[in-house]
């Protein structure tokens, strides 16, 4: 089965996703028959409108992990024991708010810690975070710094006390996040404040760093956090194409930003979870100004990490045309060129799902990122 991305000008030979050796993982078949076999069957992600959400009280959502809402100006939906992140992006199409579920097996317990909400089967955690941008009230430094650090010194107790301690996916929501900030702009200072809150907390801000998505939200608007851990391991991904996050210059501020480019976990017969990929060439920004161009390099960033995990999940395969993609545009007016170039590459059958956000680069127009779950593999 062809990834799609045959013709790509900018696929070559040496592009092979770098795959970290980690000191728990023994087998070069990562995800193996019997190892899975003891992990939950089902989990991944699926794409719904509220009008296609069943009642609170229908026996469905005994089967959902966490849910996170994109709409704006929306309060989020009362889910009584399922935490709901409330994302406050827009999404396009014939609906206001678009729900991304996170569909787990097995039962199920509530928790929360601080702002974090969470809940949990056996092998995995959801968990969500929102911290009103003044809710530190007058107190001196920069509130983004504060609530950064609020946060991930919140998620991390979470994992600890919980026992989920591998923090294997994060989706981060910055007001503002292009904005000048002391010293230049609000993503460095949330960079910085992520940054410090993984060091101060003993966790890996390189290496094993988990995958991650961060974007832009109007004005105002709280920091939102929701995020995915486990229990045992998750093996993380690089990008040869690209350099590491964590390994960026200092021209895009003095602290790099802490993930990973993938994650693979070996829950739901393997789930590999692809961070926000934009079109970035080493460390930087190529075909500015053209969101078609810019859209077929993140797909190009993102099969070579399918590639990447399918020579650690053999026999199975993932492939773009079976992924669950969120695609975050700057300018709507950029919808239909990208659009009809995300078709063209993965065709008509994979569900995609629009965001109008600020991409944390003024000069990138598209991020992308990406499910693929056991239920999709080809074996
Ligand atoms: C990039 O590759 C584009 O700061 O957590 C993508 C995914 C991006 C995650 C983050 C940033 C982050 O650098 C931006």
């Amino acid at each position: 089965m062809g990834v799609g991305l045959g013709c790509s000008p900018c696929r070559r030979a040496h592009s092979r996703a770098r795959v970290l050796p980690l000191p728990w993982i023994r087998h070069s078949n990562y995800c193996g028959a019997q190892a899975m076999s003891k992990l939950t069957a089902t989990f991944g992600v699926e794409h719904r409108s509220r009008a296609q959400l069943p009642p609170k009280t229908d026996q469905w959502w005994s089967g959902v992990l966490g849910v996170a809402q994109f709409g704006l100006d929306l309060a989020p939906l009362d889910l009584a024991n399922v935490p709901i992140a409330a994302v406050p992006l827009g999404p396009f199409g014939d609906f206001d708010a678009l729900y991304e579920v996170w569909r787990a097996d097995g039962s199920m317990q509530v928790g929360t810690l601080g702002r974090v909400h969470y809940r949990f089967n056996a092998h995995l955690l959801f968990g969500c975070i929102s911290i009103p941008e003044r809710s530190q009230g007058d107190a001196p430094g920069n509130p983004l710094k504060a609530n950064t650090l609020a946060a991930y010194r919140q998620i991390f107790s979470t994992l600890e006390v919980t026992g989920y301690r591998q923090l294997v996916r994060v989706w981060n929501y910055v007001s503002d996040i292009t904005q000048p900030a002391i010293d230049g702009e609000r993503y460095w200072l949330f960079n910085n404040a992520r940054y410090e809150s993984f060091v101060a907390s003993h966790r890996p801000a390189v290496e094993a760093a988990p995958a991650a998505s961060a974007l832009g939200t109007p004005h105002g608007s709280p920091l939102v956090i929701y995020f995915l851990a486990n229990r045992t391991a998750a093996q993380m991904l690089e990008n040869p194409r690209q350099v590491s996050a964590y390994r960026y210059p200092t021209r895009y501020g003095p602290r790099s930003p802490t993930f990973s480019r993938a994650a693979l976990l070996c829950e739901g017969g393997g789930t590999l979870m692809i961070s926000g990929t934009a079109s970035i060439v080493g460390h930087e920004t190529v075909h500015s100004g053209d969101a078609a161009a810019q859209t077929r390099e993140s797909l190009a960033n993102i099969g070579i990490l399918t590639d990447g995990a399918n020579r650690r999940l053999v026999p199975h395969r993932f492939a773009l045309e079976r992924l669950t993609y969120k695609v975050y545009l700057r300018d709507a007016a950029d919808l239909p060129t990208v659009e009809q170039v995300m078709r063209g590459v993965i065709g008509s059958e994979a569900s995609v799902a629009y965001m109008r956000a600020d991409i944390c680069r003024r000069d990138l127009l598209v991020e992308i990122e990406a499910v693929g779950s056991g239920a999709s593999l080809v074996h």
